[in-house]
């Protein structure tokens, strides 16, 4: 095999990992918290060289880790998905599959192997674990051992080609609630909209058009309803066969809100429309009667660095700067517009909240905070995306109040996982967990703060011997629900 490039996503810190490992005990500095279950999260972690010599960050074969906290006691198992793609390649011992979302950029050979790369979130719901890239369908995963199952379409009736990152998992239901956009094939206008209950069936599907085919990357859902976000980061087919980037931001085009009742057909589809600006993923949503609250960071102008301006405008990172915003319609009004709120002046992305409270109303949001004001190292790496998280921040919705803790200028910051006190606990009363980047030394360290005090930083630092390449999403899933077994099997 070849080497890696020795461009700045590929070197340093940003090195791929391509080990998987399997610690038993992870030295514990600080109180550990008396909570038991699994922490996983997933990032790209290219197995091979980018078959183009470059690649974007988004494109890495999906790497796992789980953290599973037993009795007192931290081990880490991490292992590829091992998708479609990760075993052609490493058959054929060198990379064939080409850019990001690109099929047009492959090897001829690799026709009508799945590109997923699962890269993206992994995702638990009532006993199965999902590896999930949003062009493909999810990857399931053992949740023990972290052996690759297979990608599954739901016993064949998840019939969109592709299924969502980023469900979600309605406590009060059992239902994880899901769509696929490019429904029809890469560049399609399609978009499918799945129920899957506690069993893993299929209860509800319905298909529509969206206004322009785009990056659908997240949802909200409320009690009553789901809201699709729809923002011009949009798909060019034309660019994907001249090997151009596949999605670019389109400033020209307004942002729509896409709304239907959670067992609603696609014919119902409403859509609400503001003018040009920018979100990606959602903090939670809820619904009080007919008025709907839908949580995002938003920003002025897109927040993707590596999706470049289709006029060729140079990025705008001020105008890329997201800050917590509640945007509020109403259906029982006829004018198609909404109401924005600004949340918190913390600027940031990756919002969390206390899962037990998805697709409700909700207090304690929790979001990763980049703030180019904070003092930085001239020591520390160069960020992954483009994107240097430097704190996490807690808002709470009922005071208004917003604390963060900033990491110090020689460290950066992964996504973090809220994890609850115990089940029973109130919300917001627990941990905020995630992974610290430590330049000085290589590696990586899992922290532990007090969801309550954030900004009193760490109460536990779990060391890990080696870097973790920086990820994209995890999630917690408590003991109880992790030793439930599947309900039934599809
Ligand atoms: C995102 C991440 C992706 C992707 C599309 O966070 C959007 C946004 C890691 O892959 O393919
Ligand atoms: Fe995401």
């Amino acid at each position: 095999m070849k080497t890696f490039p020795q461009l700045p996503i590929y070197t340093g810190f940003n090195r791929p990992n391509r080990m998987e490992l399997d610690i038993s005990d992870l030295e514990i500095e600080g109180q550990l918290p008396d909570i038991e279950g699994a922490f996983y999260r997933v990032g790209p972690d290219p197995h091979y060289p980018p078959l183009l010599g470059n690649d974007i960050y988004f494109n890495g074969d999906g790497m796992i880790s789980m953290f599973r906290f037993e009795k007192g006691r931290v081990s880490l198992k991490t292992r590829y998905a091992r998708t479609q793609k990760f075993l052609a390649e490493e058959k054929a011992g060198h990379p064939l599959f080409g850019a990001y979302r690109n099929p047009y950029t492959d090897d001829p050979s690799v026709e009508g192997i799945s590109r997923s790369t699962a890269n993206t979130n992994i995702f638990f719901h009532e006993g199965r674990l999902y590896a999930m890239k949003e062009d493909s369908l999810p990857t399931e995963m053992d949740p023990f051992t972290l052996e690759t199952i297979g990608d599954t379409s739901f016993g064949g009736k998840v019939t969109s080609e592709a299924f969502t990152a980023h469900p979600k998992y309605d406590y009060a239901t059992g239902e994880m609630i899901g769509f696929g956009y490019h429904a029809k094939g890469i560049g399609s206008d399609d978009v499918a909209y799945y129920v899957i209950d506690r069993h893993g069936q299929v209860v509800h599907e319905t298909w529509f058009k969206v206004p322009y085919a785009n990056l659908m990357h997240d949802f909200g859902v409320t009690e009553d309803y789901v809201v699709w976000p729809i923002v011009p980061v949009c798909t060019s087919l034309e660019r994907a066969r001249e090997g151009k980037p596949v999605f670019g931001w389109d400033s020209s085009k307004d942002v729509y809100l896409a709304v239907l009742p959670r067992r609603g057909e696609g014919k119902d589809l409403r859509l609400f429309r503001a003018p040009n600006q920018f979100c990606s993923h959602v903090m939670n949503a809820f619904n009080d009667g007919t008025k709907i609250h839908f949580d995002t960071p938003v920003a002025r102008s897109n927040a993707f660095p590596f999706f470049p301006d289709i006029t060729g405008a140079p990025f705008d990172r001020e105008g890329g700067s997201a800050r917590m915003t509640r945007w509020t319609l109403d259906l029982s009004s006829k004018d198609g517009s909404w109401e924005a709120r600004t949340l918190s002046n913390m600027m940031g992305e990756f919002p969390k909240i206390d899962e037990r409270y998805a697709c409700h109303s909700y207090r304690h949001g929790y979001m990763c905070v980049m703030d180019p004001s904070l003092p930085l190292d001239p020591t520390t790496g160069r960020s992954i995306s483009g994107l240097l998280i430097n704190a996490w921040g807690h808002i709470d919705m009922a005071t208004g109040v917003s604390k963060q803790w900033f990491c110090g200028p020689k460290t950066t910051l992964q996504e973090p996982v809220f994890v609850p006190r115990n089940a029973n606990a109130p919300e917001g009363d627990g941990y905020l967990m995630g992974l610290m980047n430590v330049y000085e030394t290589m590696s990586s360290a899992l922290v532990i703060l007090d969801a309550q005090h954030v900004d009193e930083g760490p109460i536990a630092t779990i060391h890990i011997p080696t870097h973790l390449r920086s990820g994209l999403h995890g999630n917690w899933v408590p003991a109880d629900q992790l030793t439930k077994g599947k309900a039934s099997v599809v």
